[in-house]
């Protein structure tokens, strides 16, 4: 049995392109699933896409920070009986802010989730509350540090606890910067689309820094998904 692990980055909603690619990829139980964060938002249903992952074993999601935002006003929802209770209780700079989510893409993510029951709401909660800020994995002889945005305010000497959870999902770094000497550590990363970076819809390598989103909500952009095993790219439109 060959045991393969894949990496896929800002989902975004983009339900049907995510369901795609797990077929295109042949993705089965015994495959490894890494998703960098911004699962939510902008694409026509994020909360369908939550489901899927958290009945899936081997799936391991990170926290983007679309994410972080979309738990936040998740959490005011679920303390109310009837979802749409909450907006008229919110304190004015809670109101702001979910306004802002609401136009920043937030939407879409809103409506998937009132779609759903109470029950299905509270544990979609309860998942996303354990999203990590990043993980390490070591494959043949290479070591791979997945983060959603990098590592913000980037120093050589900071140790990894030192970087707040906004320097990890919210920052965008010089796409040359060496964040770590061994030359077998690659940081795999989502965030900044690539078509931004490099111009195309497709995986941009700099130096030892892997950029995988390629703006899978997005009808020019494409869901990418890398195998960590062999380097091997996928993309599904
Ligand atoms: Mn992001």
């Amino acid at each position: 049995m060959v045991y393969i692990t894949y990496v896929m980055s800002d989902l975004h909603g983009a339900y049907e392109r995510y369901k795609r690619m797990l077929r295109l990829i042949e993705f089965s139980g015994n495959d490894t699933l890494f998703v960098l964060g911004d699962i939510v938002d902008r694409g026509e249903n994020p909360a369908g896409i939550l489901l899927d992952m958290m009945s899936r074993k081997n799936v391991y999601p990170l926290m983007g920070n679309h994410d972080c935002m979309a738990m936040y006003f998740l959490e005011i929802m679920n303390s109310e009986t009837a979802e749409h209770d909450f907006i008229k209780h919110m304190n004015e700079e809670d109101s702001s802010d979910f306004s802002c989510w609401l136009s920043s893409g937030g939407k879409t993510t809103f409506d998937s989730l009132c779609r759903l029951t109470t029950a299905e709401r509270a544990d979609i909660l309860r998942y996303m509350q354990e999203f990590p800020l990043y993980e390490i994995v070591n494959l043949n002889e290479r070591t791979f540090f997945l983060v959603h945005a990098g590592l913000g305010g980037f120093r050589p000497d900071k140790k990894l606890s030192e970087y707040t959870a906004e320097e990890l999902i919210m920052s965008r770094n010089d796409p040359k910067t060496r964040f770590f000497d061994d030359d077998s550590v690659y940081v795999v990363m989502g965030h900044t689309p690539t078509p931004l970076m490099c111009g195309k819809a497709v995986i941009y390598h700099c130096n030892n820094n892997i950029y995988i989103d390629c703006g899978a909500y997005s009808p020019d952009g494409r869901l990418a998904c890398l195998c960590l095993d062999n380097m091997e790219e996928y993309y599904v439109r």
